[in-house]
């Protein structure tokens, strides 16, 4: 059998493989093998090498691919969300943690088989934070990567694990072991804020209520926000966060000084997302139907992350605002879709 150098992307239908598998492929550097549990659409399945229906939980899948393929690189996007994992939480941490940790496995093997450091990129989120109190939310401003690390939900302890897990199989992993492995895995982790896309809307996060309200809008059909309008957390905008993947994946390893980095954009209220909204659709029928439950949750995540390591380390610079975000990529591509 002829083992190909390939980059895994797992949980490649979700919405930030969508622009992943596109980047790559563009890129043309790596092939690309796709792992999901479904079928991903037949343009992006075009552009990569395979594409696997399969479960990161089933070991032997991950022992056929590692037969088969020299993987060079890793990106674990696969993951149960926020809200989701609280109707399930430990089905959550099944896939979250126990997923993660064969995938992490399974990068030590590559590794040991290429005599490299595999890359292991791994997509965190403003969920490992935890945040007391409103009040304490407003007075903390912009977060850094150490503080309040007290997450709420199933969904944010599995992030916050995984980073440590990462951070183990980087420096620790079988730190005893007599033939212990020269090599080991390459983790790297971002923390991402809420993302918006223009061509995918996201199922199952906390965060979900902006692009929520931007496609309703952009399709005719009134939306109520499940959030407050005060309500303020960090977003992103799909381009800057595959940037930010793409750009993390290629830094010199020199370069890093930690493994998991906060990478911020922008950080508007419910309400500014809503008047954005409504000034590119002004006919959009947009309310409030606080869910208070939901609303529990943003209340734990910081208004706004301090993303300097990122920039200092690795160049983080977000091209999109909050204004060129909706003017030049959201409100133009997602008024095109719907047409
Ligand atoms: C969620 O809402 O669960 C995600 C996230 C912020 O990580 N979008």
């Amino acid at each position: 059998m002829i083992r190909k150098p390939v980059l895994l992307i797992t949980g490649a239908g979700g919405e930030i493989g969508h622009g992943l598998i596109q980047r790559i492929a563009a890129e043309g550097t790596y092939g690309i093998l796709a792992l999901d549990l479904r079928p991903i659409e037949p343009e992006l399945t075009a552009m990569c090498e395979d594409m696997i229906v399969g479960n990161i939980l089933d070991t032997n899948l991950l022992e056929q691919i590692a037969s088969k393929y020299e993987v060079a690189g890793i990106f674990h996007l696969a993951a149960m969300l926020s809200t989701r994992g609280e109707f399930i939480p430990e089905v959550a941490h099944e896939v979250n943690v126990q997923g993660t940790l064969n995938l992490l496995k399974f990068a030590v093997g590559e590794s040991r088989n290429a005599g490299a450091n595999v890359k292991f990129l791994f997509p965190s989120s403003i969920a490992v934070y935890g945040l007391p109190s409103v009040a304490t939310k407003d007075a903390a401003g912009k977060v850094g990567e150490d503080q309040f690390l007290t997450p709420t939900t199933m969904y944010g302890v599995n992030k916050l694990a995984c980073e440590h897990l990462g951070r183990y199989y980087n420096f620790h992993y079988r730190q005893l072991a007599a033939d212990r492995d020269h090599f080991h895995v390459d983790f790297r982790s971002l923390r991402f804020p809420g993302l918006i896309s223009a061509f995918t809307v996201p199922s199952g996060g906390t965060s979900d209520y902006a692009p929520e309200m931007l496609h309703a809008a952009a399709k005719g059909e009134s939306y109520d926000c499940f959030a407050r309008p005060d309500t303020r957390i960090p977003f992103m905008a799909m381009p800057d966060a595959i940037d930010a993947l793409m750009n993390l994946f290629k830094a010199p390893a020199e370069s890093l000084s930690t493994n998991v980095y906060n990478v911020g954009s922008f950080a508007p209220s419910a309400d500014e997302v809503r008047a954005m909204t409504l000034e590119a659709f002004p006919n959009a029928q947009l309310g409030y139907e606080t869910d208070l439950k939901r609303q529990g949750i943003l209340d734990t995540w910081p208004a706004d992350v301090d993303d300097t390591l990122a920039r200092r380390d690795w160049g983080w610079a977000p091209a999109y605002d909050a204004e060129r975000s909706f003017s030049e990529y959201l409100i133009p591509n997602i008024a095109k879709r719907y047409q």
